[in-house]
């Protein structure tokens, strides 16, 4: 007589792990915003690519914000047509009562590979 295997009625507790696999879907793939350097020294190496241009325009839109201005500039005879574009303008010097959208404004735009930057600004006060 085969002897029944005992059931295991054995109530001890069935520990079964209890793993909350969580998948880890972090999706880093948030692209660095190419945003300027905010704040961050102009160390650039200003290699014999730079150019330099005398420049006259007219402001049409300031964004204090990102300390911006657009400048509506006139034909830079053998460099650049008249256009709208934006300078960034960090120096406080430059951000005075008299700054206004449609003053006139005289400097020298620095071009430097990527970067271009406006210096020795002048506000005209017509
Ligand atoms: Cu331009």
């Amino acid at each position: 007589m085969p002897s029944r295997p005992q059931n295991a009625a054995n109530s001890s507790a069935n520990t079964r792990p209890l793993r909350l696999i969580i998948p880890m879907a972090v999706c880093m793939l948030l692209a660095a915003c190419a945003a300027g350097p905010n704040g961050a020294d102009h160390d650039h190496q200003y290699d014999s690519a730079t150019t330099s241009h005398e420049l006259t325009g007219t402001i049409v839109a300031i964004d204090a914000d990102s300390k911006v201005w657009y400048v509506n500039h006139e034909e830079i005879p053998g460099y650049m047509d008249a256009m709208v574009m934006p300078f960034q303008v960090p120096d406080d010097q430059y951000w005075t009562e008299e700054l206004s959208v449609g003053k006139t404004i005289t400097g020298t735009i620095v071009v430097a590979g990527d970067d271009h930057r406006l210096e020795d600004i002048e506000i005209q006060n017509d």
